[in-house]
């Protein structure tokens, strides 16, 4: 009985009906992290009753908030209804970017560890409904959460009112996996957060919401998006590669022990493939500290070489998911979920010293980052967790291979066409190239090992000749640029097509 409470089973309905009660320009924080946990029903109802708004004449669209990206059955749906007037904070999917692109949906690209304070703040305006995805509802009302946890605390406590969807899918053995933290209270009353390894439980593992204001209760029987990733080819190899060299390097320079520390790892295909590298690289005792857990980190787990992984979300692979479920009780005491805002909270990744590895669209020769835009005005996904990380780790590296697009697009430009990370929060670039290692060096010293360890050969006398004569030409020499032509670098890609997103 996956609806304990007799008061809410007697509010369960149909996710039609339940969607009858989004009315149009409402605040809708909705569950869901990188394709786990989110609403597998109600997104598509609403869909269709704004078709049919639409079809009337009617305006008819709201504000989405959810904790990251989600899937088909809710950006994307909702997206393709028109029904998306504004988004935050993070999403992934291909209707939804294009909508965003064409102008069509207003997005708020923000760090996924800010969200649920900037809702506290009231700089979000008013949450009108929560819709959430849970595992099971117990006798006194305590929500068993999902996949993933993502902003719900925050949505919950702020919504007027809140619908729920039950998922029979979720296996209940995930009781117990989550550690839900009161909200820490909004300046000048903060206090510091008890949180002293990745491993410690400093919360409860349910949520809480007022009954009264739970209107609807949906129950549904469908999985999560489940990702699948590339295998990693000799790129990622050499990047990951890079990158265990680097890090016994610094244990040999004694600025890192034997067993790292905290490891964050980015989403996409890279950051996967780069945690698969240290599956063989010897290292022992490792611990995460991070926001999603995909394949490569659960294998890791699986495999004792990480004793604690504390996350936000779960996203995996088919495959992935069976390893977890038939052996759920062992991740269950390694897997920590909490909500975003404590996995990606500035304080925590400070105290505990991350190690951050993130991928990029594009890096410049003096290390500014751009994670997000191609050609400085398209979005791909979003700047997701990457800059809590990167400003607050003990190390930012962030990893890409040297060229895309069939090698038709160099990912080393004189000058990054949008900026994520500035030059300032990036210690460590690596490419299958080679590792740039930024950390203690003036511009002018980056943009040599920039050029030299990770650029492609093929851009190399390129990026090196522009540099030369920025050096010679222009004003300032500290960080010397010819702005003309350093803007004038996307235009040759943009002529050819394969800037397109
Ligand atoms: O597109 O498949 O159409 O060719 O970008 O690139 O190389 O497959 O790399 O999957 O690791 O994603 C930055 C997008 C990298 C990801 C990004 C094109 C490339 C391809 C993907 P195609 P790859 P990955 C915490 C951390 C921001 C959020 C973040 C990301 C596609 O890492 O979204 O870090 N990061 N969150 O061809 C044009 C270039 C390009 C380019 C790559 N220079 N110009 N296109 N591409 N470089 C987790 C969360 O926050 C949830």
């Amino acid at each position: 009985m996956r609806v304990g409470h007799v008061g809410l089973a007697a509010r369960r309905m149909s996710a039609e009906e339940a969607a009858e009660l989004i009315l149009p320009d409402m605040a809708v924080g909705m569950s869901g992290f990188t394709g786990a946990g989110y609403p597998k029903a109600i997104p598509g109802a609403l869909a269709k009753r704004i078709t049919q708004a639409h079809e009337r004449g009617e305006d008819f669209s709201v504000r989405v908030l959810t904790g990251a990206s989600t899937a088909p059955e809710l950006d994307g749906v909702l997206a393709r209804s028109g029904g998306i007037g504004f988004r935050l904070p993070y999403q992934s999917d291909p209707d939804l970017r294009a909508r965003i692109n064409d102008g069509r949906i207003e997005y708020m690209d923000i760090h996924l560890g800010h969200v649920a304070q900037y809702a506290y703040y009231g700089f979000l305006g008013k949450v009108d409904m929560a819709v959430v995805e849970v595992t099971g509802i117990l006798p006194d009302g305590r929500l068993i959460p999902s996949t993933s946890v993502g902003n719900n605390p925050a949505w919950l406590d702020l919504a007027d009112k809140v619908i729920l969807e039950v998922n029979q899918r979720q296996p209940m053995s995930l009781e117990g996996m989550h550690d839900i933290y009161q909200a820490p209270l909004a300046p000048p009353h903060r206090q510091p957060i008890p949180l002293l390894n990745p491993g410690d439980r400093i919360g409860e593992p349910y949520f809480y919401c007022d009954p009264s204001k739970i209107v609807a209760v949906v129950e549904t029987d469908t999985p999560d998006r489940m990702t699948s990733f590339t295998p990693p080819d000799e790129g990622s190899k050499m990047i990951a590669g890079h990158l265990v060299e680097f890090f016994r390097h610094e244990i040999r320079k004694g600025r890192l022990g034997e067993h790292l520390l905290p490891l964050q790892s980015g989403v996409g295909n890279i950051a996967n493939a780069v945690l698969d590298g240290l599956k063989d690289a010897g290292f022992g005792k490792l611990t995460a500290y991070t926001e999603v857990i995909q394949d490569a980190m659960l294998e890791l787990v699986g495999e004792g070489i990480i004793t604690v992984a504390s996350a936000t979300a779960v996203s995996l692979s088919e495959s992935a998911v069976d390893e977890f479920m038939d052996r759920i009780d062992y991740y269950r005491s390694r897997v920590i979920l909490r909500q975003q805002s404590i996995s990606n909270h500035a304080e925590l990744i400070r105290r505990l010293g991350c190690i951050a590895m993130n991928g990029l669209v594009e890096a410049d020769i003096y290390g500014n980052v751009n994670s997000t835009h191609v050609a400085g005005t398209s979005i791909i996904n979003g700047i997701g967790g990457s800059g809590d990380f990167a400003r607050n780790g003990f190390l930012s590296c962030f990893m890409t291979p040297s060229t895309a697009k069939n090698g038709a697009i160099s990912c080393i430009v004189p000058m990054v066409s949008h900026v994520d990370h500035t030059e300032h929060d990036v210690a460590v670039l690596v490419t299958e190239q080679g590792l740039a290692d930024l950390r203690g060096l003036s511009p002018k010293q980056r943009a040599n090992v920039v050029i030299g360890n990770c650029a492609h050969p093929d851009y190399r006398p390129m990026l090196q000749d522009y540099f030369d004569r920025a050096f010679r030409d222009s004003q300032g020499k500290h960080t010397p640029h010819l702005l003309n032509e350093a803007y004038a670098w996307h235009q040759r890609y943009l002529g050819t097509g394969t800037m397109k997103f």
